[in-house]
């Protein structure tokens, strides 16, 4: 939708440098000048920058193919050739950059203003004024320039959330998202309705939290069907995940058995990540016996239910995810309460 672009492939390259020049002073009433040959200018760099205001890569998807500018030559009177533009590419934060041959990880970047240098651009080649000896005092040669890198790469965003809401389509994520936060996702009652991830804002009193609200999860996620997993990288990294389960669906437990088995396929870092589920749909009389049953079967404190409509829960569930939040910063800072 409206140009989501979250994977790509580019093309960067760096500049050559410039060579440098075989030049010989000439001055009126000096018959045999020295060489004078100027060095060559060093090729651009291929610089990656993080821009905040960049949500998704369609911009590289347009571009394609970034060079940074290669140096100019030496000139006589020891004149430097000019050195190549860099070429500076903007991404989101979030954007990691994969060698396309060997798939390593070249960068993960993710503070805006972040800069990463990945290319330098080559040297620039000596003039031949570098090369007069006592016995060559006229050198004829001068050095070449350095050429530039050709590299491809693959860029891959990885949403940054504190909370990913994962869930069955349908379940109520949207719209969840669109009463606890400042977004406003598309919400229908079809499945995958939500095609390409949205983020949304709740501010709490200390800290903002950033929701995650991606395309539902079928069974058979993990071999393709549906949208299939790939939407949970986004939420790869958040400290907690929300596991959406509409209460007036025959089988809620099921439900949450089948979200964990296909998340555990995708990555079983993700599926020990602290969660919380979330009964949605609390207003509708259908709702009973899907709350009776979770209400039974989750720890306590693992289960809140609400309604998005009626707001039933809401405060109870923010309070949850104040402290799912709040327990995930101080495990990172390395203070977990005792
Ligand atoms: N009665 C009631 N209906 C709800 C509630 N929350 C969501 N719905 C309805 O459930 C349907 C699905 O809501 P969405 O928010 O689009 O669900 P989703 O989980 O984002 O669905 P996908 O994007 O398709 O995965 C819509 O018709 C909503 O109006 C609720 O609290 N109460
Ligand atoms: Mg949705």
């Amino acid at each position: 939708m409206n140009g989501f672009v979250d994977e790509t492939t580019i093309v960067v390259s760096s500049g050559s440098g410039g060579d440098g020049a075989v030049s010989f002073r000439r001055e009126k009433y000096v018959p045999r000048g020295g060489p004078d040959g100027g060095d060559g200018g060093k090729g651009g760099d291929v610089v990656f920058t993080v821009r905040l205001n960049l949500k998704t890569l369609s911009h590289l998807k347009l571009k394609r193919h970034f060079k940074a500018g290669n140096g100019g030559r030496g000139m006589g009177q020891r004149m430097h050739g000019k050195d190549g533009a860099d070429v500076v590419v903007p991404v989101p934060p979030g954007t990691v950059l994969r060698d396309t041959e060997t798939g390593s990880t070249v960068a993960d970047l993710t503070h805006d203003g972040e800069s990463f240098l990945y290319l330098r651009g080559g040297r620039g080649g000596k003039g031949n004024s570098h090369y007069a000896t006592a016995v060559n005092q006229a050198p004829r040669y001068a050095q070449k320039g350095i050429e530039g890198e050709t590299r491809d790469l693959k860029a891959e965003l990885h949403l940054i959330a504190d909370i990913g809401l994962v869930g069955m389509p349908n379940a109520g994520k949207s719209t969840l998202l669109s009463v606890l936060t400042n977004a406003h996702p598309l919400i229908a009652d079809y499945p995958f309705t939500t095609r390409t991830p949205n983020l949304g804002l709740l501010r709490l009193p200390e800290r903002d939290v950033i929701l995650a609200d991606i395309p539902g999860i079928i069974e058979g996620a993990s071999q393709g069907r549906g949208l299939g997993l790939k939407f949970l990288r986004h939420v790869e990294r958040c400290a907690a995940l929300l596991f959406l389960v509409d209460l007036t669906s025959s089988d809620c437990l099921g439900t949450v058995r089948l979200l964990e088995a296909e998340l555990e396929t995708y990555s079983p870092a993700l599926a020990s990540r602290p969660r919380l589920v979330v009964g949605t749909k609390l207003d509708l009389p259908e709702s009973t016996a899907g709350h009776a049953s979770l209400t039974d079967a989750c720890p306590a404190g693992g289960f809140v239910a609400v309604s998005s409509f009626s707001r039933e829960g809401l405060a109870l569930l923010v309070a949850a995810i104040r402290t799912l939040v709040g327990a995930a910063a101080a495990a990172t800072a390395g203070d977990a309460p005792k």
